[in-house]
């Protein structure tokens, strides 16, 4: 009996999980920032026309995975009971993305998505997956479009020249 020689061997840490450290240690940490949502939504509207807002809460470096990619996620806005929701398009520090990054509603719900693209400078588009749905937004420009929440689950809307480099966001229903 008794073995002989058991070797050590030593476990090495995944690259990946180095950076996922270093990443971490890096995110952005804007503290004592009041007030620096930038949304001031005048009360002109007339009607029964109900808007829902992006709420940006804290949680800053929070991702998700959507159309296979991990995005960082710039809030999420409850469009359940509402007309219209709000959806930027912008570009910070080369960064282009959607505000809010998820859309939540009921089960089938038909939604007036009012697009405003944030950035003076480039172009956005706003698609929907599997839809008809595509919007080009020139730089500053604002459009809106109608898209119908899917009736289970979720469907990626994104930005058709920025999709690969993560401009992504998702409709989603509970
Ligand atoms: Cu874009």
């Amino acid at each position: 009996m008794g073995s002989t020689g058991r070797a050590l061997k030593p476990k090495v840490l995944g690259m990946g999980f180095a950076l996922m450290l270093l990443a971490s240690a890096c995110s952005k940490s804007t503290a004592s920032s009041g007030g620096d949502s930038g949304y001031s939504y005048g009360n002109s509207s007339t009607g029964s026309a109900t808007s829902a807002e992006p709420s940006d809460t804290g949680s800053a470096g929070e991702t998700l995975s959507i159309d296979g990619q991990m995005v960082a996620v710039h809030g999420t806005a409850d469009a359940s009971g509402q007309t219209s929701v709000k959806v930027e398009a912008d570009t910070d520090d080369g960064q282009n993305y959607f505000s809010p990054t998820v859309v939540t509603g009921t089960p089938g719900q038909t939604v007036t998505v009012q697009l405003e693209n944030a950035s003076s400078t480039v172009p956005h588009n706003f698609s929907v997956d599997g839809s008809d749905v595509n919007v080009d937004l020139k730089p500053s420009a604002t459009d809106s479009v109608k898209v119908t929440l899917p009736a289970s689950g979720s469907v990626t809307f994104f930005c058709e020249y920025h999709r690969a480099a993560g401009m992504v966001g998702q409709l989603s229903v509970g």
